[in-house]
């Protein structure tokens, strides 16, 4: 089979960088089309229509959006270290976590930036967070896929990685190694994944953006 892989991307995001680890860790190579937000290509328009957003993965011709769904598709297509679990009931469980990743952490702690701190909306995402604080205290793994990363540490990059940075950004802090130590010490295993490690932005770069979005600068 022929192997023509694009993907439409933006350095500095976290969904973006979802696809861009899954196909490094499958040795994918493909061509990086950067996106500018304010002006999206026509191609980007063309393939993702619906929402309009980055990634977009396009193999020989044909287009793929969601990171989510990509990483499940990049897992089916390609051969070698496995992303998503093989058995269907662990394969579920996985697909229940990168979910409740997207559908409740990532809004909750946006609303927390997008509020300028509101009490009750970081009380909401710390709420998220304990979920998740929870999980990876009952199942005492180094990673949600065990002793290897998979979909679902993929999914949780933002929580690894962004949140940090955008905390910095804005100087609102919440989601503290002192509240939530396991979510922590997974986050530090993850970010010292070497497939992880070349594949994020600089940490500057997203502190920076997010004191522009933010007003801080
Ligand atoms: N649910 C989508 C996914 O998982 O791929 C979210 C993708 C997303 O929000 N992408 C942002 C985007 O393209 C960049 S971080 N935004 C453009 C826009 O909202 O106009």
């Amino acid at each position: 089979m022929s192997n023509e892989v694009k993907l439409y991307a933006l350095g500095g995001s976290p969904f973006v960088c979802r696809v861009k680890i899954a196909l490094s860790m499958k040795g994918i190579k493909y061509e990086n089309i950067e996106e500018n937000m304010r002006n999206k290509s026509d191609d980007l328009l063309k393939y993702n229509p619906v929402h309009k957003k980055v990634p977009v993965l396009v193999h020989n011709g044909n287009p793929i959006s969601e990171s989510l769904v990509i990483i499940e598709y990049i897992d089916d297509v390609w051969k070698g270290v496995p992303i998503l679990p093989q058995d269907p009931y662990e394969k579920a469980i996985a697909r229940f976590w990168a979910k409740f990743i997207d559908d409740k952490c990532l809004p909750a702690a946006f609303k927390v930036f997008g509020s300028n701190g509101e009490k009750q909306a970081i009380a909401e995402a710390c709420e998220q967070l304990q979920i998740l604080e929870n999980e990876l205290k009952i199942r005492g793994t180094k990673f949600f896929g065990g002793d290897n990363i998979n979909i679902v540490d993929i999914a949780a990059d933002f929580i690894a990685y962004w949140l940090g940075a955008i905390e910095e950004a804005t100087q609102i802090k919440f989601a503290t190694r002192e509240k939530f130590p396991k979510i922590h010490e997974w986050a530090d295993n993850f970010l010292n994944c070497q497939v992880v490690k070349e594949i994020l932005p600089s940490r500057d770069h997203i502190v920076g953006f997010f004191k522009k979005k933010f007003g801080k600068v």
